[in-house]
């Protein structure tokens, strides 16, 4: 792979870190020495054509033209090896990504949630199963609107921003969207998908290397685009365990008192419609999402814009 990668090197290309990336690789840096032979092919063929029928030579047009048919043989060539690129490399690989999923059980799945402009993830917790999501159930204190009946959602794991996956083990994400159409792209692990809303996109890859690697947006998704990013770190197996441990404590000790119980002091956390909590902003536990009730005064009814 070393001796392959001077073209994708000097295209800018981050180095690789997953396991099935050296393949797109192949085809990237042969594709590139392919066109840089037809380049140099046809940009001889050029010149040589600019020297030949030079007008000293043929001052008048001659309306029979060229007779041989080397051209005609080379365009088919071009035709024949750019197939055979398609055909045989890039779509079989393209199938494999696709259609050949490592089992659940062998791998770390996770959930990728795109919104404006940023990347939320969400993780089963202990139980291994995903809570139930409601976009109606979306407030500041519960981005990805987890629905707080399902048990299931009791031990999930939302995190902004940072996404930890241990080493040498396939990654599945599924991918979705609160808003527009995002692409959940890692330049690293050569991969990327897009994110839209409305459904549950899988992708996945295997990384191999241990380090911080970039998360990026590959969609022009609006203004804030730009700064659509995220962070996938490649943790060893322990400090991956470590990490989702550490998780699942702070997760347990953030989760804030129910509404009736908070400190008469503490102002109110109440949704903003058309806001979304800051990536790595405090994360508190409202399920339902009201302002709370003051002691002593009857709950608030629900506000007409049924949040
Ligand atoms: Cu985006």
């Amino acid at each position: 792979m070393n001796s392959l990668a001077f073209l994708n090197e000097l295209i800018g290309m981050p180095p690789n870190a997953s396991e099935h990336g050296y393949q797109i690789d192949h085809i990237i840096e042969f594709s590139h020495w392919f066109m840089f032979g037809l380049f140099l092919g046809w940009s001889a063929f050029f010149i040589y054509v600019l020297f030949r029928f030079r007008r000293s030579r043929h001052p008048v047009a001659d309306h029979e033209g060229v007779k041989s048919g080397i051209s005609t043989h080379l365009e088919f060539a071009v035709v024949l090896i750019e197939a055979v690129l398609l055909i045989g490399f890039a779509i079989p690989l393209w199938a494999k990504r696709v259609n050949s999923f490592p089992d659940d059980k062998d791998a770390v799945v996770v959930h990728a949630i795109g919104q404006q402009f940023n990347w939320n993830f969400h993780l089963p917790g202990p139980d291994g199963i995903f809570g139930r999501r409601d976009i109606a159930l979306v407030t500041n204190s519960n981005p990805l609107g987890l629905d707080p009946a399902d048990p299931a959602s009791k031990d999930d794991l939302v995190v902004l921003g940072e996404l930890h996956v241990p080493k040498d083990r396939p990654v599945i994400i599924e991918l979705s969207s609160k808003d527009v159409i995002h692409n959940f792209a890692l330049p690293h692990m050569r991969i990327a998908q897009d994110a839209i809303p409305g459904q549950l996109v899988p992708m996945w890859f295997k990384p191999i290397k241990t380090g911080n690697f970039e998360i990026v947006c590959g969609q022009l998704c609006g203004l804030g685009h730009y700064s659509m990013k995220g962070m996938l770190v490649v943790d060893e197996p322990a400090e991956y365990q470590a990490w989702l441990k550490e998780r699942v404590e702070l997760s347990g000790t953030q989760a804030a008192p129910p509404p009736t119980e908070r400190p008469p002091a503490e102002p109110p956390v109440g949704p903003t419609p058309g806001t979304v909590a800051p990536p790595g902003g405090p994360k508190t536990a409202n399920p339902s999402g009201e302002p709370d009730a003051k002691p002593g005064e009857p709950p608030k009814a629900p506000s007409p814009h049924g949040n």
